[in-house]
Order: C-alpha cells, then sequence, then structure tokens
C-alpha cells in the first residue's frame, strides 16, 4: 500500500517535458531520431508521400547548451519527420487543419471560438467537461522530460501525465528565465516578441489535443472577452469557478497545482519539477483587486502602428506585442492588457511559471489572440503587409526561425503570422 502512494507520490509530481510517447523509447533517443512509422509502416508516412524524416540542428556557430530549451528540439533529437504541404503531425499522419480524411482530399469546416459569456449552458457543461477529462486522463501521446535540471544529455528519463498537467509543465518550464545573462533577458515565450506566437501555439495544440481525447472534431474553447467588462462574468461556480472568501467555487474546486512544491516556482532550472499538486492545493482565487482593461485600452493598443520594436523586450515601445501583452499602458500607469488580467484574477492567475495551472487562462489568453487577429485584419484592410521583424537584438526561442519553444511538431515563430483558419480556427 506505502509503496502504491509512493510510486504514484512519484509518478504524478517528479519532474517533466513534452516528448511523443513514441519517441522515448531508448532506441529512438539514442538514435535522437523522433520519425515515427505512420500508418503504411514507413517513418513519417514516406511511402505514402506525406513526410521525411528530416535533419534538425542548430544554426551554424550556435554553443551547445545543456538547457533542454535552447535550440529547441536539438537537444532531444537530430531527425524529426518533415511532413509534405496538407500533412502535419508528430508522423505526418494528421492532415493539415481544415482538411480530413485519409488522403486530407476532403474540406472541413474550422472550429469556431465562440465568446464564453454567450454560450449555451449544454456548450458550457461540454466545455468544463472535456477540460476535466484533460485534467484527469494520462496521455497515450506524451511524455513528460523527468531528469532533474539541465545538463544530464546522458540519463533522459521521461514520465507520464495528465494531458492538462503535461501543457501546465510546458508552460511552467517556458516560464523560467532563458539561458545568459543578457540585459532584460525574456523567458521564452514571454517578455518578448514570441509572446504572441508561442500563446497562439498552445492554444491550437491543447484544442487539438482537446479534439483528439473527446472525439469531438469541431470542438473549441472559448473566448473571454474581458476589454471594458466591469467583472469576471464568467467566474460563476457553474462555468470557470465563483469565488469563495478567496478560493475557488464550483467547478474546478479541486483541481491541484502541479510544480508548486518549495523552489517550484522559481527562476532555477536545477528544479525541473517539484513535489506539489498531489494534495488538493487550492491556490485559484478570484479576487479583483484592480480593474480590468478597458475599451480605450483596447483601442490603443489596436491602434499600434508596429508589430514589435527593438530592443524587443518588456520597454519596448509604440509595439503592439508589448502593449497587449501589458508592460506598456500607452495613455495610463501600470501594467496593461493582458498582464492587466492576469493581476485581476489574482491567485494562480498571477505567477508567471504556473498561471494555466488555472483553466481561465485559456479564456483569458484565447481574447489576446482575437486581438492580434483584430489587429492583422485591420493591417490587411489597409492594404499592409505584416512580417515577423528579423533584427540581431532578437533573443534566441523568439526569432522569427526558431522553432516555438517546447511544441511538437514543430513551428517555426514566423509561421504563426499566418491567419487562423490555416491553424484550423475562427473568430465568432
Ligand atoms: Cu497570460
Amino acid at each position: 500500500m506505502l509503496r502504491a502512494v509512493l510510486l504514484l507520490l512519484w509518478a504524478s509530481n517528479c519532474c517533466r517535458g513534452l516528448i511523443p510517447f513514441t519517441c522515448t523509447s531508448r532506441l529512438s533517443r539514442d538514435s535522437r531520431t523522433c520519425c515515427p512509422a505512420w500508418d503504411d509502416g514507413s517513418p513519417c508516412g514516406e511511402a505514402s508521400g506525406r513526410g521525411t524524416c528530416a535533419e534538425f540542428t542548430p544554426p551554424p556557430g550556435a554553443r551547445p547548451s545543456p538547457d533542454f530549451r535552447e535550440w529547441w528540439p536539438t537537444y532531444f533529437f537530430s531527425r524529426l519527420c518533415r511532413c509534405e504541404p496538407g500533412f502535419r503531425g508528430v508522423d505526418c499522419g494528421e492532415c493539415q487543419a481544415g482538411w480530413a480524411g485519409r488522403t486530407c482530399e476532403t474540406a472541413v469546416p474550422v472550429a469556431v471560438r465562440r465568446d464564453c459569456s454567450e454560450l449555451p449552458a449544454v456548450d458550457r457543461r461540454n466545455l468544463v467537461a472535456a477540460l476535466e477529462k484533460a485534467k484527469t486522463t494520462v496521455t497515450d501521446r506524451w511524455s513528460i522530460y523527468g531528469s532533474r535540471g539541465v545538463g544530464n544529455g546522458g540519463t533522459l528519463t521521461f514520465r507520464r501525465s495528465t494531458l492538462y498537467d503535461a501543457l501546465v509543465w510546458v508552460h511552467y518550464v517556458t516560464g523560467k528565465p532563458a539561458p545568459g545573462n543578457g540585459r532584460n533577458r525574456p523567458r521564452y515565450g514571454h517578455q518578448s516578441i514570441g509572446f504572441l506566437t508561442w500563446h497562439r501555439l498552445q492554444l491550437v495544440w491543447f484544442e487539438d489535443q482537446l479534439r483528439n481525447i473527446t472525439g469531438q472534431r469541431d470542438f473549441a474553447l472559448c473566448v473571454w472577452r474581458w476589454a471594458g467588462k466591469p467583472s469576471c462574468d464568467i467566474c460563476t461556480p457553474d462555468f470557470f469557478g465563483g469565488s469563495n472568501h478567496g478560493n475557488l467555487l464550483g467547478n474546478f474546486e479541486n483541481w491541484t497545482v502541479p510544480c508548486d512544491g518549495p523552489g517550484g516556482p522559481t527562476p532555477s532550472m536545477d528544479i525541473v519539477c517539484p513535489p506539489g499538486g498531489v494534495n488538493l492545493i487550492v491556490r485559484f482565487t478570484r479576487s479583483p483587486g484592480v480593474q480590468l482593461p478597458t475599451v480605450e485600452d483596447k483601442r490603443q493598443c489596436l491602434e499600434m502602428e508596429e508589430f514589435d520594436t527593438p530592443p524587443f523586450d518588456t520597454t519596448s515601445q509604440n509595439s503592439f506585442r508589448n502593449t497587449l501583452e501589458g508592460f506598456v499602458r500607452p495613455r495610463g500607469r501600470g501594467v496593461g492588457m493582458h498582464n492587466r488580467v492576469h493581476q485581476y484574477l489574482n491567485g494562480i492567475m498571477d505567477n508567471v511559471y504556473l498561471a494555466c495551472a488555472d483553466p481561465i487562462f485559456f479564456p483569458v489568453h484565447i481574447a489576446g489572440d482575437e486581438i492580434w487577429q483584430i489587429w492583422m485584419d485591420n493591417k490587411e484592410r489597409k492594404g499592409q503587409t505584416v512580417s515577423y521583424p528579423n533584427h540581431t537584438a532578437i533573443y534566441e526561442g523568439h526569432r522569427g526561425t526558431d522553432y516555438v519553444t517546447m511544441f511538437l511538431p514543430l513551428y517555426r515563430n514566423a509561421y504563426l503570422l499566418k491567419p487562423t483558419r490555416q491553424f484550423g480556427y475562427a473568430y465568432g
């Protein structure tokens, strides 16, 4: 009995990295190859023209790093599937978004992210049930990197986890500062130009996995359009959880926070994911201390001319990305937009490492993604093309040519500027 409990404690808490389960066998790890066979028996479906097993290496001159996040994904793999147009997935076994069928020949409608506040009760229940399933289902698709700290190149260990906790882990480890000591050195996925692309991929990836575990091909999360709201109207016991003297009430009130043991939510990369999250550590709160961003805040944000500006960090001025992320507020004091919503919701949502342990993270970020899409549409209407800046000041992991850190299949930051329909969703 004790042994079983200890095993459970260890299995659910020890350290975690998001790697396809099929690629964590000794064979593929030692060969540093992640080119699983598709249905036709050939790696990456090569015999059916779906993809090829291709070489991925750090750029010429890049120093090898003990930090597994740097030059993603080359710490783990030097060969992965590169899919032909129309196909995607770790083994090129899936169709490009918007297409289905064995040879991806049938067009299918994209999923629609609707307004959370107007979602009918039946759809609310369906959405909550999908999140609950993700929180409790141990994924057979993904495993979590389980070696302690950085620089353990020879002994890579992997663990299983629930789908939701795997995603929390990815955000957690991405939220730790990037290697190096440069001025204002950003975290991966935050505080710099890759903020929007990283989170777009996170949302796309998660919705994709939710479709997979629920079997609902058109499943989408919803958008909580927070700008201009007087309060959180979806923070109710029957939706994203109400407030009960600083704790969560109703849905998700029993959810745990992985990786939040001693030293977990700190910049240290030595601690990969300390124990925590086994007990019912209720750390979600809904205790607003600030106002949500206003309609005027959103208008000013959409007015920004440039996608991002040097030095591409939290000090960037006249930058759409930095204004939307919320480090600057054009005509107001303090933090703005996205950062302000995190502050407003408080609790674990105000913790850069573990914010997405609280499922309200997703509708909050989806609203940011929609504002980005509106900004892109406005640009297009004016006949202006937006391209991902190419500048020497941009840090590793945030450059247009870098693969978005910690996600497989691989996407380059610059690719994520494409219209959302290319990624299988639209706003409604
Ligand atoms: Cu956020």
